[in-house]
Parts: C-alpha cells; structure tokens; sequence
C-alpha cells in the first residue's frame, strides 16, 4: 500500500486511479499584459511557481499516470461567456478584448496558451472550460470515468478560484483530491493560506493537501 505523506492524514493512493490535474497555467495568468494584470494583480507569483508544477507534471509522466491540463477561455463569438462574468470588476481589458498577447481568454489566442514550460505533451487531455470550476460546461466527467480515474491531485492557480472550485466540484462528484502545496498559487498569499486550511479542515471536508516533494516521492512508487 503506497500512502503520500499529506494533511490531515495520509492520502492512500489507489493502483490505477490517480491522475494529475493542472489547472490554467495559462500566459494569461501569469505573464504581463494578460487577464490577471489586467485585474491588478502581481503575476510574478504565478511564474515563481513554474519549477515545481513542471517537476510534478515530470514525476507523473515518469510514473506512468494520466496528466490532464485546464484552460480557462472562451469562444470567438463570446457565446459561453455570460455577461455577468464579462461586465464584473473593473479590469483595464475585459475578456475577449484585444491585448498584447492576442484577445484576452479566447481560445487558441497566444495569451491564452498554456506557459511552454508546462504545456500538454502528445496524448494528454486539455480541457478548455469558460468557468472557474473544470466540470462545467466541460467533457471532464467523461474522460475521468473512462480513464477509471478516482483521484485526483491538484496543481495551478489560482488556488482559492479555479484550483478550490474545482477541487469542490470534483469532492461532490466522489473523488479523493490531494493539493500540491508548493504547485498551487494565488496572487493574494492569505488567500492561497485560507484556501489550504479550508480545504484539509474538519478531517479532509473537501480534501488533503501534501507537499510536492512527498508526492514525487510515493507516486515513484505507485
Ligand atoms: C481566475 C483562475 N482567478 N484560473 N481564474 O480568474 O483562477
């Protein structure tokens, strides 16, 4: 029995049923000039995290497990995205805007892309999803049940938007979901440190968080 050294508890890893899931590590999040400075926001912090998700997604590679990346966008025509997520906040360029990286969040777009770093390699599954959470409006369900995948470890930004929501959606759903803690960020660090705490509360309420190194260590196992 392979069991990753996590919080609250060990996380027992079933043969056959993990998979790594790597949400939005999009240019649009972590470089300037794209959605998340448009909001404000310090993308270096995004981009600090590169080295470590990049290890996990080379130690699941490695292993043999399925590897599943996300992205956040929308189509062309706007038809998926609603103007309620479109008219929010203030940012000085709005979703499907035109940037310095292409129109901002549209699929296929440059800024859309997935950082090179960490990008999908031949045969791994992308999901392009309009909404915070990776289950909605998206194939993922379908491709975790015929993968038999029945857990799932956690990288990407942010934490406590796309990263937790998806970790909730996938808790509700039956999945056992493990957060990689140095793999995952926000751009407001008491947000990333809540977001953690929530999720490893009350005995693993939504799931287990574990360090990327202990990880790396146990699936070398699996
Ligand atoms: C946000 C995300 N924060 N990927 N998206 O708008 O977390």
């Amino acid at each position: 029995m392979i069991a990753i050294k996590a919080e609250p508890f060990p996380f027992t890893v079933k043969p056959g049923a993990l998979a790594l899931i790597v949400i939005d590590m999009q240019r649009d999040f972590a470089e300037p000039g794209g959605f998340g400075a448009c909001l404000g926001n310090d993308v270096s912090r995004v981009a600090k995290i590169v080295p470590d998700v990049k290890r996990l997604i080379e130690g699941f590679r490695a292993a043999g497990l399925p590897v599943i990346h996300t992205m956040e966008c929308h189509r062309p025509d706007l038809s998926d995205l609603p103007p309620a997520k479109r008219d929010r906040g203030n940012p000085s360029l709005r979703i499907g805007d035109e940037g310095p990286m292409g129109r901002i969040l549209i699929s296929g777009e440059p800024g859309t892309a997935i950082l090179p770093e960490v990008a999908p390699i031949d045969g791994e599954v992308v999901i392009e999803k309009p909404g915070k959470g990776a289950f909605y409006a998206t194939e993922l369900a379908d491709v975790l049940k015929k993968g038999a995948i029945q857990q799932l470890v956690f990288a990407g930004v942010t934490t406590e938007v796309c990263v937790q929501t998806t970790m909730r959606e996938a808790n509700d759903r039956g999945y056992e979901c493990l957060l990689a803690e140095e793999a995952t960020e926000s751009y407001f660090p008491e947000f990333k440190a809540a977001a953690m705490a929530m999720i490893r509360a009350q005995g693993a309420v939504v799931g287990w968080t574990a360090h990327v190194d202990d990880i790396l260590e146990s699936i070398a196992h699996a």
